[in-house]
């Protein structure tokens, strides 16, 4: 065997070169992949013994792409591009033989080989998009050589990757193996040899792509379709652009374009942002204060309080993941409804294809449904879902105490209340701690976990590996009033609130919000949510504008009207002059001046309250670094990826420029816009909330 670097060998088993990488954790394609690569190709070529190469990997995946952590610093070549030219021209037959996630620069290296081989569970993607660039080694324009250009469009701009099933129905593999890859792999080599196959240079086999020649239809009928859900992203765009040049341009000339389009994004300030997203999920489930190796609780049997909208949904993420659960509510119609809920979200989704009804039926019987708390006494972990009254919680979690077995787990789903409290009336608050979905709960990748004074470590480690497993994106964060998300977004309403009385218009701010990158405005959200959630009537005194509103009988789009009015069966929001009437009386009451309001302010005191509430929460300890805050708002807020969140917004509009303009509103609007002393300190450092990782 042959030390090609140090993360690369290889060795000649009769006629056939195997080349092995070994570069944990994911085999990301850094420098001495590359040259290991290259230098294994140079030696086969000239070894006349040799007629075929197999590239194959150690560990737990094929390569999972470029080394992430490698952009934005000096090339080191031979960059990938230049090694997969080396490959694609090579006069021997080359094999991938694929296991994990062949993504990115590792999907692109497979597809300059002649042949691709795979194990079942492989999976194959190209999710450079995600990252805000495109596949820059020659995967837009190979990619669609071998899967056609409908496919490769739907996988090059969604970054979704696809299994080994439908990689060989799209001839995206030759073949799918079982047993050992490696022996597998030098097994087709000789096959395909002693066949004496004609060797498939994927660069030069124009078939796939013949037909859409000349035809730029297929590309704009192709950006309409995924302009909502792309909208403000810069890459889905040059992802296209690149892959219309793999059939308007000679193969060379496509590699040439593609390369243009790569740089131009790598430059942005979107890649970079979308580039610290990535890192900063996977940092977000890291804890200073834990040693590495925390035992972790076994969890396998959930028990659920509640079937509503949030009991439900939650559910169904620990149903997917294969785990049993139990449904307690307090009276059957509700059960039933809860179940049936459940039950029909499943069967949407099977009629969209997404899964069969024999799954719907299996995760069904994963769960039970009861009206006894007591059946609760044998599983690992309890989620309280019920209304947000400390009482009911308080009084649940006493009864909880004296049923759950010793070990189990008892979290609240609570959004705003002192999970300490809640605690404190058991027996076992090292067990305690708040898993606070976000709704629909079987949607939102965020969970916010909340530690509580005295959550053990193991306890809160065992969340962290839970979260991972119902794939959601974890966040750890501490006790107060709203915690991080909810915190943080009161601060947003009240400045939106306060706009709304000052003579901004409702459809104004939504706009303003909308434009910014969010999936919709605070009114709109409003009145999808139903402004008479939470609302008492008995109670309500018309002082605020959602009580005036909800004793106009204004719920919202439930009953065609609420901030907006909506037509029958229809969403669209239309601006009401009724409503804003009600505002406009409203405000002259509690004796506002109406004046006109710039888009400009509405978009600071909006985004600003977010940045100086993030700064005070890191200030407390609430949440454990910026980076957190910011995937917290992505995932739970729809903050635009593209703009990294609130805090790496900050840094980049400049934190002397965000203070400044929060002593002016403090100057104007009172001590609701005090500067954090956080924001003070930075900017009199010269620093960003970046310098605090
Ligand atoms: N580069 C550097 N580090 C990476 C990495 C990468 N590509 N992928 C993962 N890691 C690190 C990650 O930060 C974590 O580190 C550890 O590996 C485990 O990752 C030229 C330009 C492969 C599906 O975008 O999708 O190729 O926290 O926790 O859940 O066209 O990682 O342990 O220190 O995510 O099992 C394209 C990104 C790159 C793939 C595994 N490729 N990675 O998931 O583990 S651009 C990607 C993933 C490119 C070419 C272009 C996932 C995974 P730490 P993990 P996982």
């Amino acid at each position: 065997m042959i030390q090609l670097t140090e993360a690369a060998t290889l060795d000649i088993q009769d006629e056939i070169a195997v080349i092995t990488i070994n570069n944990p954790p994911v085999n990301a394609l850094g420098y001495p992949v590359r040259k290991g690569i290259a230098d294994g190709i140079d030696q086969v070529v000239q070894n006349d013994q040799v007629k075929a190469i197999v590239i194959t990997c150690k560990g737990r995946t094929f390569m999972a792409g470029a080394d992430i952590r490698e952009f934005g610093k000096p090339p080191l070549e031979p960059m990938l591009y230049q090694v997969l030219e080396t490959l694609d021209e090579c006069p021997k037959m080359t094999l991938s033989a694929i296991h994990g996630t062949a993504f990115g620069g590792g999907l692109e290296t497979a597809l300059s080989c002649h042949f691709r081989i795979a194990v079942p569970t492989a999976q194959f993607g190209l999710p450079e998009v995600k990252l805000g660039i495109l596949p820059g080694a020659g995967g837009t324009q190979r990619l669609p050589r071998v899967i056609g250009i409908d496919k490769a469009l739907k996988m090059i701009t969604s970054g979704n990757p696809i299994g080994a099933t439908e990689a060989l129905q799209d001839g995206l593999i030759d073949e799918i193996v079982e047993g050992d890859l490696k022996e597998a792999g030098i097994q087709f080599a000789k096959k395909v040899l002693a066949e004496n196959r004609p060797l498939i240079r994927v660069s030069q086999n124009d078939e796939k792509i013949a037909a859409a020649k000349g035809n730029n239809e297929i590309f704009d009928h192709f950006r309409k379709s995924i302009a909502r859900k792309t909208r403000g992203f810069q890459a889905p765009e040059n992802c296209i652009k690149a892959v219309e040049a793999s059939i308007n341009l000679p193969f060379k000339e496509g590699l040439k374009r593609e390369r243009e389009l790569f740089t131009e994004l790598l430059k942005g300030h979107q890649s970079a942002a979308q580039r610290y997203v990535f890192f900063a999920e996977r940092q977000a489930s890291k804890i200073p204060d834990f040693p590495k190796d925390i035992p972790l609780l076994d969890i396998k049997k959930v028990g659920i309080i509640g079937g509503g909208t949030m009991g439900g949904g939650i559910a169904m993420n620990f149903v997917n993941a294969g785990y049993l659960v139990t449904i307690i509510e307090t009276k059957q119609e509700f059960l039933n409804r809860g179940l049936g809920v459940i039950k029909k979200n499943y069967e949407i989704t099977a009629s969209k294809g997404k899964m069969s009804t024999e799954d719907v039926d299996k995760r069904m019987s994963l769960i039970t449904g009861s009206l006894n708390l007591k059946d609760l006494a044998d599983v690992d972990l309890v989620i309280e879902a019920v209304f947000e009254n400390m009482d009911l919680k308080k009084e649940i979690f006493s009864k909880l105490d004296g049923i759950c077995k010793e070990g189990a787990i008892m979290a609240t789903n609570t959004s705003f209340l002192n999970v300490n409290e809640i605690a404190s009336v058991t027996n076992r608050p090292e067990y305690v701690l708040g898993l606070h979905f976000f709704s629909p709960a079987n949607v939102m990748r965020l969970l916010e976990i909340v530690r509580g004074a005295k959550t053990d470590k193991s306890v809160l480690a065992t969340s962290l590996s839970v979260a991972k497993k119902i794939k959601k994106v974890a966040v750890v964060v501490g006790v107060c009033y709203g915690f991080v998300g909810n915190r943080m977004i009161a601060q947003r309403g009240r400045e939106t609130g306060l706009l709304l009385l000052e003579g901004a218009t409702v459809d104004q701010i939504d706009r303003v919000i909308f434009n910014f990158g969010f999936p919709m405005g605070p009114f709109v959200l409003s009145d999808l949510v139903g402004l008479n959630v939470g609302w008492d009537d008995k109670s309500s005194s018309g002082s605020t504008i959602r009580e005036v509103l909800c004793e106009a009988g204004r719920f919202g789009q439930k009953n065609g009207l609420g901030y907006y009015k909506y037509e029958q069966g229809s969403r669209t929001p239309i601006p009401d002059p009724d409503s804003l009437k009600l505002i406009a009386d409203f405000s002259a009451k509690k004796g506002y001046e109406q004046r006109e309001i710039g888009d400009d302010e509405i978009i600071k005191r909006a985004i600003y309250a977010l940045i100086n509430e993030g700064a005070k929460i890191l200030e407390e300890g609430i949440a454990v670094r910026p980076s957190d805050i910011d995937i917290i708002w992505i995932n739970g807020y729809g903050w635009p990826a593209y703009l990294g969140g609130p805090m790496f917004y900050g840094d980049l509009i400049g934190l002397d420029k965000v203070l400044e303009t929060i002593k002016q509103f403090h100057a104007k609007f009172g001590d609701v816009w005090k500067p954090a002393n956080l924001l003070e300190k930075l900017v009199a450092e010269g620093k960003g909330f970046k310098d605090l990782t």
